[in-house]
């Protein structure tokens, strides 16, 4: 049973350890982690996390950007749309498109303010000679549908997801994507943080769900039929031993690129790998093991950290994160304020 005091901590955890993995992961995207920019990751932390000063001031990018339009959506008094959630990307996109946004999606943008954003999805369908895009922009946003689905049904969780990445996001494997990080945070958000994770039964409730899913839309998966259940056996490989979790063979198996189904096994790895199946007495070194191990990873490191560290604050809720760090994030008020108002939905 989770109460509503750790419930509302547990919303703070995920939307703050959304932001805190985009902001500190951004530095680090698209580089190769050598063991010196490890421990240049690893001082870097120390000091957000060490006594306050003023400056650095950590900008967040397109992961927590569309994050937010996502939860002003779902919180709009008329109810979600994909026209509204289309009308929020469009307008965030158009005040700073130097957030780091995909390399593709800005056509999407483009599309749906030249058509007043008349069809919602269309512009998405055409992407890449219409098979639509497969990369990770449409998981790392994901975070505040499952907390509005959080004691919803999982029915209506899969329709808000489904809805949600159709705006930018037409492939499948894009989609099941943040469906599977949607079930990660939803599956923690009702996970006592003080008892022991089983990440056996975490992991094949994950799996049967992902199966369910995979089973159901086969025929356009293609040769893919099973891309996410393979990787979530992976996971299971990497994490009871049958292969060593060296960072040569997380790579090679689960991968680390913008890719939907090569980046969002990975963060749920990086979380797990973290988090013992003990007694959770220490929580704060889980968070910040996840946090700097995600990083550590290379490649697409601030969505990376950011769905990871969505899992972690979903499971052991805001008082594990750094305050320090916290406050070195662009707008973490903000993320909270919209945290607050999800819970009382
Ligand atoms: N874009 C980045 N990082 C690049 C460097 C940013 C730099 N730090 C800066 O500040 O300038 N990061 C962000 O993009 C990722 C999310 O991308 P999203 O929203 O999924 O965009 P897009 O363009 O739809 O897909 C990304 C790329 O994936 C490949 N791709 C996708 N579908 C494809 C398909 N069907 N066929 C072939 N390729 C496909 C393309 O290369 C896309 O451009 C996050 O990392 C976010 O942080
Ligand atoms: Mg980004
Ligand atoms: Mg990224």
């Amino acid at each position: 049973m989770v109460d509503k005091v750790l419930m509302r901590s547990k919303y703070r955890g995920t939307l703050l350890g959304a932001l805190v993995g985009d902001c500190c992961g951004a530095p680090f995207e698209g580089q190769l982690m050598d063991s010196g920019s490890k421990l240049v990751l690893k001082k870097n932390l120390d000091t957000l996390e060490g006594p306050f000063f003023k400056a650095p001031y950590k900008k967040f990018t397109d992961d927590t950007a569309m994050t937010r339009c996502v939860a002003n959506a779902l919180l709009d008094p008329n109810g979600f749309s994909q026209k509204l959630l289309a009308k929020n990307f469009v307008m965030e996109y158009y005040k700073d498109p130097t957030r780091g946004y995909g390399a593709a999606v800005g056509d999407v943008f483009a599309k749906l303010r030249t058509t007043k954003i008349a069809d919602p999805v269309g512009p998405a369908q055409e992407q890449f000679d219409g098979r639509g895009s497969y990369g990770n922009g449409a998981a790392m946003r994901v975070s505040p549908i499952a907390l509005y689905c959080a004691k919803r049904e999982k029915d209506q969780l899969l329709q808000l997801v489904h809805d949600s990445c159709t705006v930018t996001h037409a492939n499948i494997l894009g989609i099941n994507g943040a469906i599977l990080q949607a079930l990660a945070i939803k599956q923690c958000l009702l996970l006592d943080p003080n008892g022991i994770l089983d990440k056996k039964m975490y992991l094949s409730s994950l799996k049967r769900d992902i199966n369910e899913l995979e089973k159901a839309n086969d025929r356009d998966l293609d040769a893919n039929c099973n891309a996410y259940e393979t990787q979530l056996s992976a996971i299971e490989q990497l994490l009871d031993g049958k292969v060593e979790p060296s960072d040569e063979n997380v790579l090679n198996m689960l991968g680390h690129n913008v890719s939907a189904l090569y980046s969002v096994p990975t963060a749920l790895f990086c979380f797990l790998k973290c988090t013992a199946g003990t007694l959770n007495i220490a929580g704060q070194s889980s968070f910040r093991n996840t946090l700097e191990y995600a990083i550590s990873l290379g490649g697409d490191t601030d969505t990376i950290a950011s769905m990871a560290c969505a899992i972690s604050g979903a499971y052991f809720g805001s008082t594990v994160i750094s305050e320090n760090l916290i406050r070195h994030c662009e707008d973490a008020e903000g993320m909270i304020e919209l945290a607050d108002k999800l819970l009382e939905l």
